[in-house]
């Protein structure tokens, strides 16, 4: 008895979106070593959280095509993009990259919704409030680095900045939590 209960076309993008995850955390170990050699720990230390983060949304991937009795394929990681020039180009490129990733978000949820799959649709809400929190992080380290000085960030600044970095949560208040008490 077959107990798949994909759609041939979601479970092949579902699976593309795996090696998104998967290609999103090399990406952010990337960025990583790159802060890492560059002196700057704290900011390192930010983005290889941030590796392990996407790591568990390719896991979430794998583990609902599981559950949905569909097949998981596992493939070659495309290679992380050229590292970044400075600071300041890190923290556009993460931001880019995130909203690229909501972009492939975004059409999983429309083919979902297309092949009227609500468990899919469901399961992929998690990932639409997951991606806007990300893409918040991301605006307030540019917010920060525009603060200081944007490409013409001080020493001193990046400094500071390099010591927040590294006790900076790794997700964002999402607007859904915010109350006029606790802003
Ligand atoms: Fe997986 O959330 Fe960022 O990319």
């Amino acid at each position: 008895m077959n107990t798949n209960r994909l759609s041939k076309t979601l479970a092949a993008a579902l699976n593309a979106q795996m090696t998104k995850e998967a290609h999103a955390s090399q990406i952010y170990l990337s960025y990583a070593a790159w802060a890492d050699k560059e002196g700057f720990g704290g900011i390192a230390n930010f983005l290889f959280r941030h590796a392990q983060e996407e790591r568990n949304h390719m896991m979430k991937l794998l583990e609902y095509i599981l559950k949905r009795g569909a097949e998981v394929k596992v493939t070659a990681i495309p290679a992380p993009p050229e590292n970044p020039v400075s600071v300041n180009n890190c923290f556009e490129k993460v931001f880019e990259h995130e909203v690229d990733n909501t972009k492939a978000v975004y059409k999983l949820v429309k083919m979902s919704l297309d092949e009227e799959d609500w468990a899919t649709w469901n399961f992929m809400q998690w990932f639409v409030k997951e991606q806007t929190e990300e893409e918040t992080l991301a605006m307030n380290l540019l917010d920060k680095i525009k603060i200081a000085g944007g490409e013409k960030v001080s020493s001193n600044s990046l400094y500071s900045l390099d010591r927040d970095l590294e006790t900076t949560p790794d997700d964002a208040k999402a607007a859904q939590d915010v109350t006029a008490d606790n802003p």
